[in-house]
């Protein structure tokens, strides 16, 4: 009914533009109309769409460089805009923002609480970043929101530095139910599924540092055992290992204790698998495969309709995926057994208190190889596994969980 309207729109606003020169056109999630456009035309073409951005591409080549119109776009989805928005001369650069770092998240931080009139005099940014890798700038200023709330639900005169750490909480894991009606047999199982977790990663030296274990339904969730990963650009082979082995600690662990297993692992086993597939095709972490990747960083969808590799090949990656997933869950079996006293105390103590910190741990198994993290401490500190501590622990935020 409306053939044009985008196109005509756009020539409007370069008009609007060119006369209230010096301005700025910013143009918000651009790859709505900046989408590749179809080389297929039968396969959905959308010619409105291509008018569209047609006349963009025009209007953009239309004025010279002292014009006085800066035009800036933003997107999330840069892979799949039309390769001639990119040129030299449309957007001459493009800036790629990434999650915010420890340091960066402090500041947002800074901003967020600062419309808050009446939060806690001992409450450190600082430390609220530490707690919050792999957040985004609109996670930070939901969580500032989200213990605001809790503090006004609670009646308190000011935000404390526990309605923030509720309200982390509530953002990573979901809502926490605590009137979830489950059996006690049931609550056993989740136990020890959780102690299995918390034992296989507190004993192996590369696995992310604990920071607490629960049995409080939260979310789609029964429990959790919850890490604070580190801050780092790239993974080593050793740490996928040991992270994929305190994926498998759950389901060992029921296997180990109750001779039987439940679809409570479904999650677990998942991401365990998304892991070890990813070791093999992307990352060259199996020697039958070999340093190839069959990654595709253009996200042209080349590789969407066949597979980049031979069926035999496909049968070998089946195989090394599944070979790493078996051995990841034989260190799970091995270390649960060998500990096993220690991880029925865990699981016994997880029982009575649902909620679990380091310092059980540490009575239970004793100071840790790798990192930890001291959760209870005013200055949180990253330890790593000489001893040292940094007070910037350089965290990450899961790229490696975008590739997967
Ligand atoms: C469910 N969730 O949805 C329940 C509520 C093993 C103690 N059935 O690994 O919570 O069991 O370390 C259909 C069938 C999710 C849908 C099975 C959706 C299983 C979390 C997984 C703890 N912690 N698992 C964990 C957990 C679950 C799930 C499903 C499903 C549990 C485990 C979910
Ligand atoms: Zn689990």
């Amino acid at each position: 009914m409306f053939v044009g309207v985008g196109a005509s729109r756009v020539r409007d606003l370069f008009k609007q533009a060119k006369e209230k020169s010096p301005c700025i056109i910013f143009i918000d999630e651009i790859d709505a109309i900046g989408r590749a456009r179809g080389k297929n035309p039968n396969m959905g073409a959308n010619d409105e769409r291509e008018n569209t951005l047609n006349q963009l591409l025009s209007e953009m080549d239309g004025f010279d460089t002292n014009s006085g119109v800066i035009i800036l776009a933003a997107t999330n989805r840069v892979d799949i805009l039309d390769k001639a928005l990119l040129r030299a001369g449309r957007f001459d650069r493009q800036i790629h923002v990434e999650l915010p770092d420890l340091k960066e998240r402090e500041e947002i931080f800074k901003v967020h609480l600062k419309p808050l009139k009446k939060i806690d005099t001992d409450l450190n940014p600082e430390f609220l970043a530490k707690q919050t890798p792999g957040f985004s700038g609109a996670d930070i200023a939901n969580a500032v929101n989200e213990a605001a709330l809790i503090a006004a639900r609670k009646d308190k005169s000011k935000v404390e530095r526990q309605d923030f750490l509720d309200a982390i909480d509530r953002i990573i894991g979901g809502l926490e139910k605590r009137n979830k009606i489950i059996s006690p047999a049931e609550k056993k199982t989740i136990a020890y599924h959780e102690a299995g977790h918390a034992t296989v990663s507190w004993l192996l030296e590369h696995a992310n540092p604990l920071v607490k274990v629960t049995i409080v339904p939260r979310g789609q969730a029964l429990g959790a055992a919850w890490y604070l990963p580190e801050e780092r650009q790239i993974t080593t082979t050793e740490q996928m290992m040991d992270e994929l082995s305190s994926l498998m600690g759950g389901r060992a662990a029921e296997e180990i204790v109750f001779n039987k297993v439940s679809t409570g692992a479904l999650n677990d086993l998942e991401r365990a698998t998304k892991k070890a597939y990813a070791m093999v095709t992307y990352f060259g972490m199996s020697s039958e495969v070999g340093n190839v990747s069959y990654y595709d960083s253009t996200g042209r969808n080349e590789y969407s309709f066949t597979k980049p590799f031979s069926e035999e090949t496909a049968v070998l990656i089946d195989k090394e995926t599944k070979k790493i997933v078996d051995n990841a869950y034989q260190t799970a079996l091995k270390i649960l057994r060998e500990n096993k006293e220690g991880h029925h105390k865990l699981a016994k103590r997880l029982l009575e208190k649902e909620v679990i910190f380091t310092d059980d741990l540490v009575e239970i198994f004793g100071e840790r190889k790798g990192a930890q993290v001291d959760f209870k401490g005013v200055e949180e500190q990253v330890v790593d596994g000489n001893g040292n501590s940094s007070e910037d622990g350089n965290l990450d935020s899961e790229s490696k969980e975008k590739i997967d």
